[in-house]
């Protein structure tokens, strides 16, 4: 398993603190050496590879696929691949994972922030613009977030920093062996 790639693949909530959690975790396993380390940020997605999609969940979905086929890309030449979009659907993260596992290591982390607190600190204004009607189908407000039940990992972002969350990561991967 030490040689395998892997995908730590990071689900949540606007806010939920995805992008600051994944970006700890990418320093720490830069900081290990080894094996080449590639983040596909929620928003880096959207501007590089999904420029043309909205929100729709038919628009979502391909947009998950899209981040999927490059993680298992990735994970495949014996990389590791740190994803961190909303991912609000179930079954197109269930896809994406068998698709990976059958090239290596698949680690689902539900970032489970809950929506209060997420709405409570509201760094971008982007729920207040939900609540108001001015952004639709935004996620948790006016669309669905389908909670995983297969998830390896949920952190409770509530009463950790983002480095001892990337360390839980940490800790995770090195129990299974991929570290
Ligand atoms: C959810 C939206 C929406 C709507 C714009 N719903 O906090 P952010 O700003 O930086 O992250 C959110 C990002 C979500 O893109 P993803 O590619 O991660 O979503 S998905 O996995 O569902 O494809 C948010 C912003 O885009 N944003 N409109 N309606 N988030």
């Amino acid at each position: 398993k030490h040689k395998q790639g892997f995908t730590v693949f990071f689900t949540g909530l606007s806010g939920s603190g995805k992008s600051t959690i994944a970006n700890a975790l990418l320093v720490k396993l830069l900081e290990m050496g080894g094996r080449p380390v590639t983040l596909l940020d929620g928003d880096i997605v959207r501007k590089n590879l999904s420029s043309e999609l909205g929100f729709s969940k038919e628009h979502r979905d391909i947009n998950i696929r899209r981040i999927g086929f490059v993680a298992s890309e990735i994970t495949k030449n014996g990389g590791i691949a740190i994803c961190a979009p909303i991912a609000p659907y179930n079954a197109v993260r269930q896809e994406v994972r068998r698709m990976i596992e059958g090239y290596g290591g698949f680690c689902l982390v539900h970032v489970a922030t809950p929506l209060e607190i997420c709405e409570q600190r509201d760094r971008k204004g982007l729920y207040a613009k939900a609540r108001a009607g001015i952004i639709k189908e935004f996620t948790g407000i006016s669309d669905p977030y389908e909670e995983p039940a297969d998830a390896e990992m949920a952190l409770d972002t509530t009463d950790m920093t983002p480095e001892e969350e990337a360390q839980q990561v940490i800790l995770h991967l090195e129990k299974e062996g991929y570290i």
